[in-house]
Formats: structure tokens, C-alpha cells, sequence
């Protein structure tokens, strides 16, 4: 076996977004694509030598062949043991419990989440640090920059290395130790939750449904869910990982999991309903006839942590992204813990949860973790739930409803306009920007504007800033209005729109949000000008 060197050129738009690099299957399929980013990633790594690192992905299509082009990369690169998942799976949750578990020095996960995948949808790789959890905006700049001036990459020429058993074998020096994708995963709920309490909650007649969407949580979810916990075979629907997820978008929420929300809408519905994400991150709750908005479940959650084993002795802190709800706020509030605004994505969690000032944090995007790990954890999210059910016996809607009686409810809404062009993207943003100082102290259609503008974060940890993370208009009342671009998207741009409202009076609980943040939702129109830029009538999803 011969260590080839193999000259290149950069290509200049290998910035990792929100959560990596995502792009087209196709523009990562270029010669030398892949291959130059992994490279940039390993020269960053100053321990790389001999180290272990961790590497799987969410099963799309691409993974198999990447993770090959990976192992022969890292082979030739002075990687001492390389941990894969079976037939080169893991979910993001699993991979950053592995990595901590295993005492690796970061790990690769291969996946673009939620982004529709097949030979024409989205690829995506990302690096993640021995603590487990996304590499902070430090490293990936520091590897975006490598990307710009690389010439040469370094590769084993090898045989592919069969990945569909358990095993240690050898690629070159390095150890290729191929591991079951599930077990330390399993084993870590096991210790977070009363697993026992759980399995009489469904001996008992509870019925869950739970929507793998076919992407990488089926084979996580029929070990614990069926397997350990005993719930009935078929309470896992679209189990089986599928390179193109079955041409479906393994988006959990109410647009894009459509037939786990009209089975939770029937008349013969499960008591429970949930679903991940493509890579095993995300998580969407559903009672029966009931949907519960990722920031309030994110407070019940924190209200009610105590009921898990896991977190019996309570919550150090709870930090939220800045455009999920407050209702997270007004349980820390109670608490007399501290709560965080951090910017939007999991890295921004990394250094609260290192310091031990939070236990659990989320964001509105259905992601809800804690510090078991450094990733949001979906079946993590739907365990809890069924853990807090287990205990106070009561239906999902009424659990939601008595928070709201106690702590007020937070509405809230979020609306998408996708694939819009990003020069007109670009034009609303700066335009807002523009007129931030105007609007501090106005009142349009009279709704005065206490607060408006560009958030920024300095890390209380490492004091490091972050610039440009969302326009926010906060309103007398506590509403609130917070507009930013995406940055996970592969084409064109996503304008992101997040509308809330506290209502504390109980007897005003029961609206539907879009009609209870009618007035806000016409004032974000007016405002900013989204049909003016964008030419768009209505957003493309609302959650
Ligand atoms: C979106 C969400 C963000 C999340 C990110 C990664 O980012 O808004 O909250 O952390 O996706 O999620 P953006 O920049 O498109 O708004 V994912 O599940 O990689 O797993
Ligand atoms: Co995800």
C-alpha cells in the first residue's frame, strides 16, 4: 500500500455554514471536492497523529462512498484508529456520545440533516471536537482559510474497507474498528432515564408512534423504543435508513412529517407522536390533535427535569438560541437559574455546557439537549417526554397546558420563505439594518418598538464575539420579531421570520398562533418588506 500525494487547487466557497459545509451531491462530487476539504480539516488538527478519531453519517446518499474516500485520507494522514459505524452509520447524537465515550479526538459526521438527500439533493460534512460537540467558529474559520490556499492532499491507495461488520481491521498503519452505531448510544439513555417506569407506561396500553422518516434514527428507535422499552413493532414507522430517505424531507415538523400529523389527528391516534430529523438530531412532539413548539418543550422539559433520573439533583442553567421563545426564560426565572441567549447553532452551547453553567439548552428548530452530549438529541427529547409522562400520568395537551396556567404562554410561530434569491435576501437584511436606529422607539400601526437590533454574542466563557446573528425588534408588550438568513441552505437564500407573544392570562391560552400573532405577523411584512424584496405571498413553511 503506497501513500499517494495528490496536487489540487482551492476552491473558494468551502466555509462551513451553521452546521458544515452543505452542498449539492453534485458540487461535492467534483474531483478533489471532498478530498480537499477533508484535508484542510485534518491540517488544522494539531494531535492528529495517532489519534482516534470517530466517523459515520446519516446513511444519504454519498455517505458510503465518502467515509471510503475518508478512511484512505486519514489513513495516510497519521490517524492512529478511526471508529465507524456499521455500514458507515451514526447519527449526530450517537457520534458526539461516541466521541466522548471513546476518549477520540473529534469525529466526521457526513450529513446535511434535515436537507432532502439522492443524487440530486444535499451532501454535508462536518467536524466535531473531543468534547464531543461541533467545532467552534475558531477552527472552522481556521479550516475555511486552509481551504483557500491548499495544493495537495494525501491519500492511502487501498482496497475499500468492508464496513457492514462489527470488527477491528487494518488500512495502511491506522486501525479501522467498525462498531455497532447503536449500543453506546442506548446504554447512555438508559442511565438518563427511568427506563423501567417507561416500559409500564406502555404495558399499560400507551400507544406512540414514532416516524423515522427513513433516515438514520429507525435502527436507534427499534432498539430502544421496541426492543428495550417494549413497545409494539410497529409503533416505528419508516425504520429503514434509505440513501434518499425515500425521496421524502426528514424534516420533523408539521409541513414536512404531514402523515405522522394526520395520524396524530385521527380519530383512533396514539397518545404520543414523534419524529427526527435526518441525522438523528432534531425532534418534534405530538400529543393527540396536539403539537408542542420545540421552545415549549424545551421549558416543560426544564420545569420538569427533576422527574428523570439523569437530572434528579436539577438544572445548573438553561440557555436557549436566540430566536427560540422565552418560555424557557420565565422556568430558569423560577428556578433562580441562569438562562442564555447564544445565536443560532449547537456551538453555540458547547462552551456553557464544558463550563457546567447549563444542563439543558434548545433551540426552536426542534433541537433540545442537554450536557449528556454536545449535540441537540431527538430521541434523547422523545425519551424525556415519555419519562415525564410516565410520571404524572397525564396526556401530552393537558402537560403543555398546565406549564402555560403556571408560567404564561409564549405563542409562537416561525415562517420560512425559501430558495428566495440572495442578492434580494441580502438587500431586506441590510436595508433592516439600515433602519434599526429609526425604528428603536417607533410605533408602527401602534405597537412601539422598545429594542431593535443586530444581535451580537460575546461568549461568556471564552469571551469570544460573534457579529450579525439576527435583527431583533422587541416590542413594549414582550413581542418580539427577529429576522435572520439561513445558514444551512444549499440554494438561493432562506429568510427566516420568528414571531412571538406572551400571553399570561389563562383564559386566553386556546387561540391558534397564527391568528393569536395576527397583528405581528402583518407588522413583520410591513416592516421589513419581505413581499416587497422577495416577491413572495406567503411563506413556503410555517412551524
Ligand atoms: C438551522 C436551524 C438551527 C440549527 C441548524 C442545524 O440553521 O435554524 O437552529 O442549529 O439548522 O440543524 P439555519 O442557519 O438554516 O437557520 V441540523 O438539524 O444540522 O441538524
Ligand atoms: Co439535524
Amino acid at each position: 500500500m503506497r501513500i499517494r500525494t495528490v496536487t489540487t487547487l482551492p476552491f473558494d466557497d468551502q466555509r462551513p455554514g451553521t452546521s458544515g459545509l452543505r452542498k449539492k451531491v453534485h458540487v461535492f462530487r467534483q474531483p478533489h471536492y471532498l478530498e480537499n476539504f477533508v484535508q484542510s480539516i485534518f491540517d488544522c488538527l494539531e494531535d492528529l497523529t495517532g489519534a482516534t478519531l470517530v466517523l459515520g453519517g446519516d446513511g444519504r446518499y454519498y455517505n458510503d462512498q465518502a467515509i471510503q474516500v475518508i478512511l484512505k485520507m486519514a489513513a495516510a494522514n497519521g490517524v492512529g484508529r478511526m471508529l465507524v459505524g456499521r455500514d458507515g452509520l451514526l447519527s449526530t447524537p450517537a457520534a458526539s456520545c461516541v466521541i466522548r465515550r471513546h476518549g477520540a479526538l473529534g469525529g466526521i459526521i457526513l450529513s446535511a440533516s434535515h436537507n432532502p438527500a439522492g443524487p440530486e439533493g444535499d451532501f454535508g460534512i462536518k467536524y466535531n471536537v473531543s468534547n464531543g460537540g461541533p467545532a467552534p467558529e475558531k477552527l472552522t474559520e481556521r479550516i475555511y482559510a486552509r481551504s483557500r490556499e491548499i495544493r495537495e492532499y494525501r491519500l492511502l491507495e487501498a482496497d475499500d474497507v468492508p464496513l457492514d461488520r462489527c470488527g477491528q481491521q487494518r488500512l495502511g498503519e491506522m486501525t479501522v474498528e467498525v462498531i455497532d452505531p447503536v449500543a453506546d448510544y442506548a446504554e447512555l439513555m438508559e442511565s438518563l432515564f427511568d427506563f423501567d417506569r417507561i416500559r409500564e407506561l406502555f404495558s399499560g396500553g400507551f400507544r406512540i408512534r414514532y416516524d423515522a422518516m427513513h433516515a438514520v434514527t429507525g435502527p436507534y428507535a427499534r432498539e430502544i423504543l421496541v426492543r428495550r422499552l417494549g413497545a409494539p413493532e410497529d409503533s416505528v414507522v419508516n425504520a429503514t435508513p434509505l440513501p434518499d430517505f425515500g425521496g421524502g424531507h426528514p424534516d420533523p415538523n408539521l409541513t414536512y412529517a404531514r402523515a405522522l400529523v394526520d395520524a396524530l389527528w385521527r380519530e383512533d391516534a396514539p397518545d404520543f407522536g414523534a419524529a427526527s430529523d435526518g441525522d438523528g438530531d432534531r425532534n418534534m412532539i405530538l400529543g393527540r390533535r396536539f403539537f408542542v413548539t420545540p421552545s415549549d418543550s424545551l421549558a416543560v422539559l426544564a420545569a420538569n427535569a427533576t422527574c428523570a433520573p439523569g437530572y434528579r439533583s436539577g438544572l445548573a442553567g438553561i440557555a436557549r438560541s436566540m430566536p427560540t421563545s422565552r418560555a424557557a426564560d420565565r422556568v430558569a426565572d423560577r428556578l433562580g437559574i441562569p438562562c442564555y441567549e447564544t445565536p443560532t447553532g449547537w456551538k453555540f452551547f458547547g462552551n456553557l455546557l464544558d463550563a457546567g453553567r447549563i444542563t439543558l439548552c434548545g433551540e426552536e428548530s426542534f433541537g433540545t439537549g442537554s450536557n449528556h452530549i454536545r449535540e441537540k438529541d431527538g430521541l434523547w427529547a422523545v425519551l424525556f417526554w415519555l419519562n415525564l409522562l410516565a410520571e404524572n400520568r397525564r396526556s401530552v395537551a393537558d402537560t403543555v397546558r398546565d406549564h402555560w396556567r403556571e408560567f404564561g404562554r409564549d405563542y409562537y410561530t416561525r415562517h420560512d420563505y425559501e430558495g428566495i434569491d440572495s442578492e434580494a435576501a441580502q438587500r431586506l437584511m441590510s436595508e433592516l439594518r439600515g433602519s434599526l436606529a429609526e425604528l428603536a422607539g417607533s410605533a408602527p400601526d401602534g405597537h412601539r418598538i422598545r429594542l431593535a437590533d443586530d444581535f451580537r454574542y460575546e461568549d461568556p466563557v471564552d469571551h469570544s464575539i460573534s457579529e450579525h446573528q439576527g435583527i431583533r425588534l422587541l416590542f413594549e408588550n414582550e413581542a418580539r420579531i427577529v429576522y435572520r438568513l439561513s445558514g444551512t441552505g444549499t440554494a438561493g437564500a432562506t429568510l427566516r421570520v420568528y414571531i412571538e407573544r406572551y400571553e399570561p392570562d389563562p383564559s386566553r391560552h386556546g387561540l391558534d398562533a397564527q391568528q393569536a400573532l395576527a397583528d405581528y405577523i402583518r407588522l413583520a411584512d410591513e416592516i421589513a418588506g419581505i413581499r416587497r424584496h422577495t416577491g413572495r405571498e406567503r411563506p413556503d413553511v410555517i412551524t
